[in-house]
């Protein structure tokens, strides 16, 4: 099978499986895991932050990130298909009694003037602005990813207002590789970040948030409270630590394939690609096929690829990885030929 549904269906490399079977644990509560100790140091310096903070999942990451900036009964004001809106089962609602305000924007950039007119001051009416999010890659808009300035200008302008900014940077290696910058150049703006280890640097789990000690050591007790304290996770964590050194570097190529598979799709007589991928996620429209989306998806299957279709009405989302080389994206397009021809 040729798996294009996520990048998070990578599954752990070789060195990563070795690193995990030798890895020195100790119990993480107490603090005394030095695997984990060793990750948290070096994502926080990766980041360019004070200190970083190991947790199981992304959800838990963003859910703690939000957690630590706002209060019960703030509003955060996100993209409209943000993931912590769509697609974290209302957790943030759920644990940090916030709502989202939710900008549109087509690309999924947010701009200061567009977050500006939805900020809200404390009132007799209306729930005061507590955070701003954003996603970088932005997942739904197709791995769009933040120009530096853009970015720089969000944070500049909340900060004057005394808000603080947190990034779901599920993907934010990707975007660093795009913008051919160091990543800690790509976050430097924002108070927190968190990010994965588990898609495209190829861990089996794992993300981190990192941002001021303070809010780390508060989001420590948030973890644990959350039922994420992980004792002996060392093992997890000496995957993840390979995921920095070995696997960052290459996400060039999973972007390279995907500008790859978006100009092969292109020229199918009924798909219609919805933009030029700036990094590893392309979606993409099958309605000219006389196919619906989830027909689409299981004849792919049928011919060994799986492409997911649950975002919109004849919409596809692929996401190229290092399972994928640059001959299984060469099968996976004659596979889309092929489904797309059975459909007219
Ligand atoms: N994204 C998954 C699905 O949940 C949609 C995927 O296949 O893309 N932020 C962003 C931007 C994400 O894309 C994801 C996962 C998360 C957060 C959550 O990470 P996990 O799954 O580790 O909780």
């Amino acid at each position: 099978m040729i798996d294009l549904r996520s990048d998070t269906v990578t599954r752990p490399t070789a060195e990563m499986r070795r690193a995990m079977a030798e890895a020195v644990v100790g119990d993480d509560v107490y603090g005394e895991d030095p695997t984990i100790n060793l990750l948290e140091e070096r994502a926080a310096a990766l980041m360019g932050k004070e200190a970083a903070l190991l947790v199981p999942t992304g959800t838990m990451g963003n859910t703690i990130g939000i957690k630590v900036h706002t209060e019960h009964g703030q509003e955060v004001i996100c993209e409209s298909r943000a993931h912590i809106l769509n697609y974290e089962l209302s957790m943030m609602a759920w644990f940090t009694g916030c709502l989202a305000r939710a900008v549109v924007a087509e690309t999924g950039i947010l701009s200061w003037s567009s977050i500006y007119e939805q900020v809200r001051p404390l009132g007799p009416h209306a729930a005061p602005t507590g955070l701003i999010e954003v996603e970088n890659t932005h997942n739904m808009a197709g791995g769009t990813v933040y120009p530096l300035d853009t970015l720089r200008e969000i944070c500049e302008e909340a900060h004057k207002l005394g808000l603080p900014v947190h990034m779901d940077g599920a993907r934010v290696f990707n975007a660093a590789a795009a913008l051919g910058v160091p990543v800690s150049t790509v976050v430097a703006p924002v108070d927190t970040v968190m990010f994965c280890l588990s898609k495209g640097l190829g861990a089996p789990v794992g993300s981190m948030l990192a941002g001021p000690k303070r809010l780390i050591d508060k989001g420590r007790l948030l973890r644990k409270r959350l039922g994420g304290g992980m004792r002996q996770a060392g093992i997890l964590a000496a995957a993840g630590l390979i995921g920095l050194e070995k696997m960052a570097g290459r996400l060039g190529e999973d972007h390279e394939n995907c500008q790859y598979l978006a100009r092969e799709l292109a020229a199918i007589p009924g798909v219609k690609v919805e933009r030029a991928p700036e990094t590893n996620i392309l979606f993409f429209d099958v309605n000219g096929t006389g196919l619906s989306g989830p027909e689409f998806s299981a004849r792919l299957k049928e011919r060994g690829v799986l492409i997911n279709s649950a975002y919109g009405v004849g919409r596809l989302r692929l996401l190229t990885h290092f399972d994928v080389d640059r001959a299984a994206c060469a099968r996976a397009v004659e596979a889309v030929r092929g489904v797309a021809a059975s459909g007219n």
